[in-house]
């Protein structure tokens, strides 16, 4: 698959609470990094745009156990945990996108409370590539967002790794990915 004018990359929360040592460690969410480096070298290669998102609690989020919540606290902002990692080669002009950032509210796609949306119109951008973590929470709910808003999305399936709070979250996210009609690739597939 050629990307092309009206492409981007959306680099979904590399932040080191999910990585290897993180407060929400996902299982080998370290080799997604250098796929992901790749994708960006490959969309900068070609003068599209790279964007990222990150997930960015107050300390309180409702979404931590302490407050009836599925998760031990992560990526409160401003912490360590919350910082993008060393290794991704993340260019310094990235766009990026904060969410989950209102104590009451989840937030797990990275369209939900930010100008994802609007920055991707004035790009002219309609079909958005996606990678990063998670799997089964944010990259999905970002997929099947910019679905609904009508972008034509693809997922970079070596460039994400799942939770897998049950074993097979991780598959059947791909698979509602799929059957909501996006694209699953492998980077080597790109060019
Ligand atoms: C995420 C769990 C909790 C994610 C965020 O980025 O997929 N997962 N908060
Ligand atoms: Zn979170």
């Amino acid at each position: 698959m050629k990307v092309r004018k009206g492409d981007a990359l959306l680099v979904v929360d590399i932040q080191h609470d999910f990585l290897p040592g993180g407060s929400l460690a996902v299982n080998e969410a370290d080799q997604v990094i250098p796929v992901l480096n790749a994708c960006i070298r490959l969309f900068r290669e070609k003068h599209l745009p790279v964007l990222a998102c990150r997930d960015w609690h107050p300390p309180d989020h409702s979404s931590f156990r302490e407050n009836g919540g599925p998760w031990p606290p992560h990526c409160i902002a401003g912490t360590h945990g919350a910082e993008f990692s060393g290794l991704l080669e993340l260019p310094n002009d990235t766009p990026v996108f904060s969410k989950g950032t209102i104590r009451e509210k989840e937030a797990y796609s990275a369209f939900d409370g930010t100008e994802l949306d609007a920055a991707l119109k004035k790009m002219g951008i309609d079909r958005l590539f996606i990678g990063g973590l998670t799997t089964d929470y944010c990259v999905k709910n970002s997929v099947l967002d910019a679905k609904r808003r009508g972008y034509e999305s693809v997922v970079l399936l070596d460039a994400t790794k799942a939770v897998n709070l049950s074993p097979d979250d991780g598959k059947n996210a791909l698979e509602s990915m799929k059957t909501a009609g996006a694209m699953l690739i492998t980077r080597e597939k790109l060019e």
